[in-house]
């Protein structure tokens, strides 16, 4: 197969060893799904002629963006429950009382696996509009055998049938089912053994839990871990989002390929995420959207080495959001991440997040991932929102239409 060249680009290769692994006057070298050479134009290595040659007359090359955290297959929508946190109800109230993640468990239930699939699409055509490439998606929404197996399955076919590569994850600790009130541990109990269906089904590639208050305890947590090491699957884990319940150092002991959210996580957490080389995974969208006042410690995070992803955690109750974009300019804003950090966050160390060595910078060897943007550098489009300058992307070394 004889390699495609793209030359004359500006590209953040986001490679280690200087600023956004940046080059000027670039090229990049692709056979088949697979970057050959990433390079100064200048140096480009004597060889068999190209095939095909496009011309990008200067334009920002990036890696493809990944969104390693999201919850985006779900039936109807909470803009009513948003009306009454307008008037002064809090998210954790709503959800005590049955609406919040519960509601969306009934209508989720109440669709069919093609509207599930169609309206699902219809978000992640939306982030592949801007440049993302690779997206992790949760369940969460079904909480029973069944519907779960659902969700994790429509998130599959999004992955046949869309320009993305879907990794999933069951979360079915995300909330207690009504049929269960009362007996978490009796749904705890349950959830674990539907794992080993949905990894026989190819339906699963990691594990996560919602550890919080109105979520689940520690100590269920660890049953759930201890349900996935038994099947060798990886974990992560909603911790530390509301309160402080000691998550991230219970998922750090098992190695977890991240930590979710993190607003209450305390120095403890900081050591064991450290130690254990797990990603923080920041989620703006989130704490925007529920005005949360208490910041990620994220001058701790970075003073300890650990690595910062950022994602959309889309989701119809506290990030209805569909731009990653938009994130990075939040982690910016919100969280005073450096750009340069902010696009880590949705690049290299969100694949890191997702367990995937494959992509998240632009190198030899690695994934023909990447996209052309309309822009200078990539630090303008932190600095702007509401605005999408993707023109190109390329996946597996295909260019694929933009939606
Ligand atoms: N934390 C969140 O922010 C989402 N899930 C979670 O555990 C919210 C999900 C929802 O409100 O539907
Ligand atoms: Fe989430």
């Amino acid at each position: 197969m004889t390699p495609t060249l793209w030359q004359h680009a500006r590209i953040a290769t986001l490679a280690p060893g200087r600023p956004w692994g940046w080059i000027d006057d670039g090229a990049l070298l692709v056979q088949g799904d697979t970057l050959r050479w990433v390079g100064p134009l200048a140096e480009l290595p004597a060889g068999r002629p190209p095939d095909a040659v496009h011309d990008l007359g200067g334009a920002l090359v990036t890696p493809g963006l990944i969104d390693a955290h999201t919850h985006l297959v779900y039936g109807g929508d909470r803009a009513a429950e948003f009306e009454l946190r307008l008037q002064g109800a809090s998210y954790e109230e709503i959800a005590r009382a049955g609406g919040g993640i519960l509601a969306t468990v009934a209508a989720t239930r109440a669709a069919s696996d093609d509207e599930l699939f169609a309206s699902a699409a219809a978000r992640a055509r939306a982030l592949v509009s801007e440049g993302v490439t690779t997206i992790e998606i949760k369940s969460g929404y079904g909480l029973s055998e069944a519907h779960e197996a659902r969700c994790l399955a429509v998130a599959r076919r999004l992955g046949r049938e869309l320009p993305l590569t879907v990794r999933t994850t069951s979360l079915a600790a995300h909330a207690l089912p009504p049929e269960y009130a009362g007996r978490a541990d009796d749904y705890i109990t349950d959830a674990c053994s539907w794992l080993a269906g949905q990894q026989a089904q190819g339906l699963v590639d990691a594990v996560d839990a919602f550890c919080d208050t109105i979520g689940f305890t520690p100590a269920q947590t660890e049953r759930i871990f201890l349900a996935a090491r038994h099947l060798g699957l990886p974990v992560k884990l909603h911790a530390e989002q509301l309160s402080d319940q000691g998550g991230a150092a219970l998922a750090a002991r098992f190695g977890a390929f991240s930590c979710d959210h993190l607003e209450h996580l305390s120095s403890e957490g900081v050591a064991a995420m450290r130690k254990a080389g797990t990603v923080a995974m920041l989620l703006p969208g989130a704490y925007y959207f529920l005005r949360e006042t208490k910041l990620p410690p994220v001058a701790a995070l970075r003073a300890a080495g650990v690595p910062m992803a950022i994602a959309s955690d889309h989701n119809p109750g506290s990030s209805p959001g569909l731009s990653l974009l938009l994130m990075l300019n939040m982690a910016c804003t919100l969280f005073r991440l450096t750009p340069e950090e902010a696009w880590r966050g949705v690049t290299v160390d969100a694949a890191r997040a997702l367990g995937l060595a494959d992509r998240g910078m632009l190198a030899a060897g690695l994934r023909a991932d990447f996209v052309v943007w309309d822009a200078a550098h990539p630090r303008d489009l932190a600095y702007r929102y509401g605005h999408n300058p993707c023109l190109r992307i390329i996946r597996g070394g295909v260019e694929t239409i933009r939606p």
